[in-house]
């Protein structure tokens, strides 16, 4: 395999970058099935990494299909892995801390790249392969987002691949990349390609960088939100299909219009569980608060109520001491994949402003901490943790004693200072 490490723009990859780069040319040109699943997240970011690695793969003369999920579970793991018995299923935007959980399941069935910027662990295994920047020290929070990962991967294996920069620019915009003022790291070797390409323009407001993309004709954000809102809000009906043939395609009039029914849909939606949550208040327990939506969200995905939590927060109906926990049942299909026979619920974990500021001084435990731990009690799954926002993933029905474990946790570490 052809391998061009040097990018068109001075990017500096490191050593062990352009290693893991290497291992998977050569993987690659040693595999000898003709199909290549494509497992990604359902937001702007894992819908662009999407559209390029299916780019890519179709170049190397591979057949791609493409599975979206909101999260990993061994129960969609199992499924995705019996179903493409044999073949190399790749995991993008998510999975990073899953590389365990998914080497048991798949029991040497496939092999498994893992291609992801979240926190990950590395494992020793014949079949599975993680290639995350967090592994060598470089944040993916910060520097670089699925979708550049794949950019730069992919231009690494095809040149012909510098023609999609504009979609690592657009999922970096998608993950908040550009919050302090402009994209950096990987991010930015993405954008300069797509400034050097003319598939780019910097446009400076305020004390923030806007990217221009020639190809939509319309700012990275503006086409991150609608990627988002296909993927998430659209989720039960594919919204993150007609997404990944935008990225490719462009937008036509009726994916604009599906993206302004969603957006509508989702508004009504969050006013609807506002109104219910000012009448009926939420349910306070000595350090949190919660409200569980059950199905009120369907067909919305799970990352809504996330971004519920987000919207509500610091409204007067919430209590500022308090962490805030809301509760979403998992829908039974995927679209994807089919029925699933699980009962799991969806957790979202916010904090109100000023127990966010404690939070981050240091005064309080985080979610980062609660999460994970409680969700160990009851035997459920944390990911995505972060200080201040976190999700988790437990079995329906445990709700109460995740709360119960989740006070003991806050309580506890009360006591001991
Ligand atoms: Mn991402």
């Amino acid at each position: 395999m052809h391998m061009v490490i040097s990018g068109m723009a001075s990017c500096y990859i490191n050593q062990e970058f352009a290693e893991n780069v290497k291992k998977m040319g050569k993987k690659i040109s040693e595999y000898t099935g003709n199909k290549i699943a494509v497992v990604h997240h359902n937001d702007a970011d894992g819908i662009c990494s999407a559209a390029i690695l299916s780019k890519l793969f179709e170049m190397l003369g591979f057949e791609v299909e493409l599975i979206c999920i909101e999260k990993v579970h061994p129960i969609i793991v199992e499924a995705v892995h019996n179903k493409y018995d044999g073949s190399l299923v790749v995991y993008t935007d998510l999975a990073g801390l899953a590389a365990k959980m998914i080497d048991e399941i798949n029991a040497g069935r496939c092999k498994v790249w893992i291609i992801d910027h979240h926190p990950a662990k590395a494992i020793d295994s014949e079949d599975v392969f993680v290639f995350d920047p967090e592994l060598f020290g470089i944040s993916g929070d910060t520097f670089v987002c699925a979708s550049s990962l794949n950019y730069i991967i992919a231009t690494c294996m095809k040149e012909e691949m510098r023609d999609y920069a504009y979609l690592a620019v657009t999922g970096a915009v998608g993950d908040y990349h550009d919050r302090t003022g402009g994209v950096l790291g990987f991010d930015r070797c993405a954008l300069e390609d797509a400034l050097m390409l003319d598939q780019a323009k910097i446009k400076i407001e305020g004390h923030k960088e806007r990217y221009y993309l020639e190809f939509f004709g319309e700012f990275a954000d503006v086409v991150a939100e609608r990627l988002t809102i296909l993927g998430a809000v659209g989720y039960e009906e594919r919204g993150y299909a007609m997404g990944v043939k935008a990225c490719l395609e462009g937008f036509d009039d009726t994916t604009i219009n599906k993206v302004k029914e969603l957006r509508e849909l989702r508004n009504e939606k969050f006013e609807k569980a506002i109104q219910m949550l000012r009448e009926d208040g939420l349910h306070v327990e000595k350090y949190t608060q919660w409200f569980h939506l059950k199905d009120a969200f369907s067909p919305m995905g799970v990352k809504a109520v996330g971004e519920f939590c987000e919207r509500i927060k610091d409204m007067v109906f919430v209590e500022e001491d308090k962490y805030l926990l809301g509760f979403q049942n998992c829908p039974n299909r995927i679209p994807d994949i089919g029925e699933v026979d699980w009962n799991v619920v969806k957790i979202s974990a916010r904090a109100p402003f000023p127990l966010e500021r404690k939070i981050l001084k240091g005064e309080v435990l985080g979610f980062d901490v609660l999460i994970p731990a409680a969700s160990e009690v009851v035997g459920g799954v944390a990911d995505a943790t972060h200080r201040i926002a976190a999700a988790t993933l437990i079995e329906g029905g445990k709700e109460e004693e995740f709360i119960k474990a989740f006070e003991e946790i806050v309580e506890k570490n009360i006591t001991r200072q």
